[in-house]
């Protein structure tokens, strides 16, 4: 038998909310858990419209990952994968922003709640899934942000795109921003490893790990440029658009 203590149900009308906001309101003072607890019904709301918008553009994804092999008999990308920011981060977030509790401006002031990662084969790939995504007359480019022609200091690569795309509710249709991150999968690979070593050492890294991560990252470069190299070699540079 499981003698274990069972999670108590929420009782108060703050419990209950903070139940839906996946945080603990009872730690926090009474005025500030009152207003994410309103926040957190609000949040619902806007958590379905951007889970909407993720799945319109995964959708995009694969219809342009089906028609490419198709037509090309090649196959552009590896995976895609999909993410929403928790109200934890998003509310974290607004907070390093200096951002007022408010989610309608959260909605204008922050453009990663849903967020893509497209991972390619090799470089070149990137840019050819990146333009056709991009020329698609339903999705609006807001910003991009090229850190493959230009890496970070710290060896991050990749292809960021913020777009808006449409979503259609029974009420109408509104339109929600993504960030979409186009990368190879050496770049993934590092970018992932990257990510948990910063969590590990709660983003103080030492100088001498910060120094050997921005060496694989070099590394990761240079894979990715021999590998498209290799593979131009076996099967030529390939289709650059669809035709
Ligand atoms: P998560 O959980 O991955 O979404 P901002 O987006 O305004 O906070 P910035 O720096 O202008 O800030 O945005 P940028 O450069 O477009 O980077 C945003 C996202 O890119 C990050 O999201 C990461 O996913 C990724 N990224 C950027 N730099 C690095 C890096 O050095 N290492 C790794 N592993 N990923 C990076 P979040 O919100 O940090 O997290």
């Amino acid at each position: 038998m499981d003698d274990s203590p069972k999670p108590s149900a929420p009782s108060t009308d703050l419990e209950r909310l903070g139940a839906g906001t996946g945080m603990d309101l009872s730690t926090m003072p009474p005025g500030l858990a009152q207003r994410l607890a309103t926040i957190g019904a609000d949040f619902r709301q806007l958590s379905l419209e951007y889970e909407f918008a993720l799945r319109e553009v995964e959708t995009k994804m694969h219809i342009l990952q089906d028609e490419f092999l198709h037509l090309h008999d090649y196959n552009p990308i590896e995976h895609v994968s999909t993410r929403l920011k928790t109200l934890d981060s998003l509310v974290a977030k607004a907070n390093r922003r200096e951002l007022p509790m408010d989610l309608d401006i959260w909605r204008r002031e922050i453009l990663d709640i849903a967020g893509t990662r497209v991972t390619c084969s090799f470089r070149r790939d990137v840019y050819r899934v990146f333009d056709l995504f991009t020329e698609r007359q339903d999705v609006e480019v807001i910003s991009v942000k090229d850190y493959i022609a230009q890496p970070k200091a710290n060896g991050y690569s990749s292809l960021h795109a913020t777009v808006r795309v449409p979503v259609y509710l029974s009420t109408g249709v509104i339109l929600i921003p993504v960030e979409i991150q186009f990368r190879t999968i050496a770049m993934d690979f590092w970018a992932s490893l990257d990510h948990k070593i910063k969590y590990k050492y709660d983003g103080e890294v030492p100088a001498d790990v910060a120094d050997e991560l921005q060496e694989a990252a070099q590394a990761a470069d240079d894979l990715d440029r021999r590998m498209e190299n290799l593979h131009d070699r076996v099967h030529g540079s390939g289709p650059t658009l669809f035709v």
